[in-house]
């Protein structure tokens, strides 16, 4: 009996050559694990043996009935998106093109921190100890024999009947040396096609490997329940049993039971977050949740910014922002995740390690972000979003789009929808739209390029309604560490939290790091010893309120009054005043030329005293209790010195 079968499914008929050759190739007889396996897709020959030897492992584990090696073709792409139809996994949408609805299971429709671990030998290594009694919020540890044994429990056959897809991906443009590479195996077409947009996937990533070889092993599966029902399901998935695991010493990721976007796409949180903060903190270089933008004033100067914001605080808004003050242009580098890096000059450069914008679609409209509305109709996977009877999509913020009159929608779970009369949302609030980057009409001409972008100016904000004023300027680096470790914000729907809690999330990394969070600060401040060129750090703040809980301030397109300050400020302009928390702008130095709107600006750069003073308490406990032995001196001395010049206030 031959160690593969030739066995093509339907759909991959075309293939059948190739395979044939791939049979009679001599190496075949080194796969003794994949005895009674059909290869359908790829040539195994096109695998390293290191990443040979990974697939060999986990076919013996999952033991799947059919191996595809994804060479990231449009044929192939075509093939995959036809399962997913058959399957009933996704739906075509004829309004656009290309476009596809997929609705997930409603148990499934967000990441889950709660089940998420990094796995270190010692605890001490991936989170601070908290006190006694104390939940510890940054992050969940295990222990490698209890990874081992959650893997050996939830995957032991549970790709039975079904294929493993071997992905090969780039986060980052390949051959970049900033970029990196990543195995996924999944049971997932969908997984698939979303990661063709996400990252840069296919056969020009098994020829890099073919030279080094170095890859980050990503295995998933939707999973199996206990009750068998998974091959019937149009979204199979495990929510009882869900969990996604990262072993940094291993650059290892392993997920489970779930096919939602943050725990299956394994190149975008786990990888270039988690695992990509720890190897970034070998390597001497950072792994970040922030956007990347360009922006070009009136004289024709470029400078690029980089801004850390939680999920689902306006990122995407802001990369892809129509500034409204008149000469400025902005261009999009990415929306999500920074890879940055001090050069040999001293001079911090910037990759999105993405290749995609995995949005959050509800508040995406042609006035909230023309931009993002003129990428994502074309090529576009959409998850939990709500459809139209003329075949597109809907949304919260897309009233102005759709004429009810005419058109029906259904919600995201199928049912009927009735603007005005429903009581649930059309949408998910966490649904999303997967859109390939080079589509956005405002992509940077540099996005791709290998060296990076140069990063001018570092924003930390957050969704906070009281107290904290538009934009402040951090004193220097270390003030800056700071600022960004005292980040908090309004809860979202990104994760499984609920209600309008405001959350401390440090460096929007809190459900991201991939280390114990003090040591991350070390990481931060120790990048003051690689150059004399340190990039400015700011914290802004678009959501305050008014005592009548309106918006104080129009963001959107106007926050490029704010960007145009930070570049003054870049060029050191004599634009700002000190406070006790940091430099705001002198009064008169945002430029307000032709906003029509009358703002309150006292109210909105207004420093309440006795806010601040809880604001220091809150941040004081937040340290002690979640942090403890494990902050750094300099950051302590930051609080420190906080809390006198509030007292002076
Ligand atoms: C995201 C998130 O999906 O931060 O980008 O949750
Ligand atoms: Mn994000």
């Amino acid at each position: 009996m031959p160690d593969i079968i030739d066995k093509k499914p339907a759909q991959y008929a075309g293939e059948v050559g190739r395979f044939a050759k791939n049979l009679a190739h001599p190496n075949v007889g080194l796969f003794n694990h994949l005895r009674g396996i059909s290869v359908v897709h790829g040539n195994v020959q096109d695998l390293s043996p290191k990443v040979r030897s990974y697939v060999e492992a986990n076919i013996e584990l999952c033991q799947p009935d059919n191996i595809h090696i994804c060479d990231g073709s449009d044929n192939e792409n075509k093939q995959l998106l036809n399962l997913l139809q058959q399957q009933g996994t996704i739906v075509p949408l004829p309004k656009y093109k290309n476009c596809w609805l997929a609705r997930t299971n409603p148990a499934d429709t967000a990441r889950v921190e709660s089940k998420t671990f990094i796995c270190t030998e010692r605890r001490a290594d991936t989170i601070p100890t908290t006190k006694d009694g104390i939940k510890g919020t940054l992050g969940n540890w295990m222990s490698p024999r209890d990874m081992d044994a959650a893997v050996q429990d939830r995957f032991n056959g549970c790709m039975k009947g079904r294929t493993m897809y071997v992905i090969p991906y780039s986060m980052g443009p390949v051959g970049s040396p900033l970029s990196k590479i990543g195995i996924e195996l999944t049971d997932s077409a969908y997984v698939v096609s979303s990661m063709r947009v996400m990252t840069r996937m296919g056969k020009p990533v098994l020829d890099k490997l073919a030279q080094s070889d170095e890859f980050v092993k990503c295995l998933h599966s939707v999973g199996t329940p206990a009750n068998g029902t998974v091959e019937m399901a149009s979204w199979p998935c495990d929510p009882e049993r869900t969990i996604i695991l990262h072993k940094p010493q291993n650059n290892e990721i392993v997920s489970y039971g779930s096919g939602y976007g943050g725990n299956s796409l394994l190149g975008k949180k786990c990888f270039a977050l988690r695992i990509g903060s720890t190897i970034a903190k070998r390597e001497g270089w950072l792994a970040e949740h922030m956007l990347i933008l360009g922006i070009t004033n009136p004289k024709g100067e470029k400078r690029y910014i980089a801004a850390a914001f939680p999920s689902a605080c306006g990122k995407t808004n802001l990369a892809m922002l129509n500034p409204t003050l008149p000469g400025y242009q902005i261009e999009c580098v990415g929306d999500d995740i920074a890879w940055m890096r001090f050069d040999d000059k001293g001079q911090l450069r910037a990759i999105n390690p993405e290749n995609g914008f995995f949005g959050v679609a509800p508040g995406t409209s042609y006035s909230s972000n023309p931009n993002a509305m003129k990428t994502i109709f074309e090529n576009t996977i959409f998850t939990n979003v709500a459809s139209t009877s003329d075949g597109g999509v809907f949304w919260e913020g897309m009233e102005d789009e759709v004429d009810f009159s005419q058109i029906k929608i259904t919600d995201w779970l199928g049912k009927p929808w009735v603007k005005g009369e429903s009581k649930t949302p059309a949408a998910h609030p966490n649904s999303r739209f997967c859109s390939p980057a080079e589509q956005c009409p405002i992509i940077d001409p540099a996005w791709e390029a290998p060296e990076g972008v140069p990063i001018s100016a570092i924003l930390f904000g957050g969704r906070r309604p009281a107290g904290v004023p538009l934009i402040y300027e951090a004193r220097d680096w270390q003030h800056g560490v700071f600022v960004g470790s005292t980040m908090r914000s309004e809860a979202t729907a990104a994760a499984e939290h609920k209600g309008k809690v405001i959350m401390h999330d440090p460096f929007a990394m809190r459900p991201f790091f991939g280390y114990n969070f003090g040591h991350y600060l070390d990481h931060w401040l120790s990048m003051k010893n690689r150059s004399t060129n340190l990039p400015k750090i700011f914290h802004v703040n678009w959501f305050r309120k008014d005592v009548d809980g309106k918006f104080i301030w129009p963001g959107f397109g106007e926050n490029s009054r704010v960007l145009d300050w930070v570049l003054r400020r870049i060029e050191n302009e004599d634009c700002a005043t000190e406070t006790a928390i940091g430099l705001i702008p002198k009064d008169d130095a945002l430029n307000m030329q032709g906003l029509k709107e009358e703002i309150n600006m006292k109210e909105l750069f207004h420093l309440p005293k006795d806010f601040w003073m809880e604001e220091c308490f809150a941040i004081e406990k937040y340290f002690k209790e979640q942090i403890g032995m494990d902050l750094p001196q300099a950051i302590d001395e930051e609080l420190k010195g906080l809390k006198k010049r509030v007292n002076n206030m």
